[in-house]
């Protein structure tokens, strides 16, 4: 407890002055609106919210990040609700409980992708494919992760095919392509997308057999340090369907129990990293992105299989208010003491759309 009271007197904390909370026993949220309440009118204006944010989106080596006006204008239209051009104490209540606490005081989840012995040395080494990248090399910044830092829970995914996965080149003839597709069985290869014939039709890329259930290949690499207390996830179990994101199978047929057992643990911000950046880890990052949660790719514990697809990857991550980090910024991130906008925005835009739900439930609409 005394590291949430911490953090959140950090919040109304001034640049280069004492926290104005001293006494952990004292109201935060009173005293945070009262702080920030500059005019005393009991109201906060977008001024003085802009002056939260200055105090929230910061790190503790003193650089404050700047917030475009048209960000702060949309986050300060969330918490205003009755758009009244003012955030009153009752509508700073929600935006306390939902918004500053979780930035100043997140729930962090790791989530480490696919770090196999395939693709770093077996069937599918990611060293034969174009971007040429070595997947050994992510295995000591991911284990001084595990080391050296308190994550709320810890989450370990693996490729597990059974051996007739309909992404196995060797298994191309198990199951007819349709018409339109670009190959036919006879001439593709390794890393071509071909269309099977269905129903309904599928796009499928084809990967050398890898990660067949419960051989050497699917282990986890021997050196990766594998937390206490810490849960396996697998996937692409499901021979009919391939399975590139940790959440959801490509075709969204079913989930995983990941996102089921972030909720029950209340995660908001989920660090990934792992194996192949482009394909499985990137898939997962968007997935978590578009699932709610503040979502972190950690660039140096990942390796990949193209380099514009990794690219893209990241453009795609960093457009929808993820962030990509460097793994020794992390400690500080899940710790509350660097505490960036890009989540703060997210965090915002996903309090609309769940208010929004809940308007809509309330009305004639369909729920959506
Ligand atoms: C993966 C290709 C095929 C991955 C899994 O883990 O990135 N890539 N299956
Ligand atoms: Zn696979």
């Amino acid at each position: 407890m005394p590291a949430i009271n911490y953090h959140l007197a950090t919040v109304v904390m001034e640049p280069s002055s004492q926290p104005l909370v001293e006494d952990p026993r004292f109201l935060a949220m009173d005293a945070c609106f009262t702080a920030f309440d500059k005019d005393g009118d009991d109201l906060l204006s977008i001024t003085e919210f802009t002056l939260i944010c200055r105090a929230l989106f910061r790190n503790d080596k003193g650089h404050i990040y700047v917030v475009p006006q048209e960000r702060l204008e949309q986050m300060f239209s969330v918490f205003d609700k009755n758009a009244d051009g003012f955030i009153d104490r009752e509508e700073f209540q929600f935006c306390w409980n939902h918004w500053i606490k979780t930035i100043v005081r997140p729930i962090n989840a790791f989530l480490v992708v696919d770090v196999q012995n395939d693709f770093i040395s077996g069937s599918l080494n990611i060293s034969n494919c174009s971007a040429q990248q070595n997947g050994l090399e992510i295995i000591d910044p991911i284990n001084k992760l595990i080391n050296t830092i308190e994550f709320d829970a810890i989450f370990y995914s693996l490729d597990w095919h059974p051996s007739d996965h309909i992404s196995f080149i060797d298994n191309i003839k198990k199951r007819p392509l349709h018409p339109d597709s670009p190959i036919d069985a006879d001439t593709a290869q390794v890393y071509d997308t071909v269309i099977y014939a269905g129903p309904p039709p599928m796009k499928q890329r084809m990967w050398p057999r890898h990660c067949v259930q419960d051989s050497w290949g699917a282990e986890l690499h021997k050196d990766l340090k594998v937390a206490e207390n810490s849960i396996k996830v697998y996937k692409g179990t499901n021979p009919e369907v391939d399975s590139y994101s940790v959440f959801w199978d490509n075709k969204k047929l079913s989930d995983t129990t990941l996102n089921a057992q972030l909720k029950m643990k209340g995660t908001s911000d989920i660090y990934v990293c792992g194996l192949a950046y482009d394909v499985c880890v990137g898939a997962t990052a968007i997935d978590a992105i578009s699932a709610g949660y503040r979502t972190i790719l950690i660039d140096d514990c990942c390796r990949g299989v193209d380099l514009k697809d990794i690219e893209h990857t990241k453009e795609t991550v960093i457009s929808s208010n993820g962030i990509i980090a460097h793994s020794k910024e992390v400690k500080a991130m899940v710790e509350g003491r660097d505490r960036r906008p890009e989540l703060g925005y997210k965090l915002a835009m996903e309090l609309k759309n769940s208010d929004s739900v809940l308007s809509q439930r309330n009305s004639t609409r369909r729920p959506v």
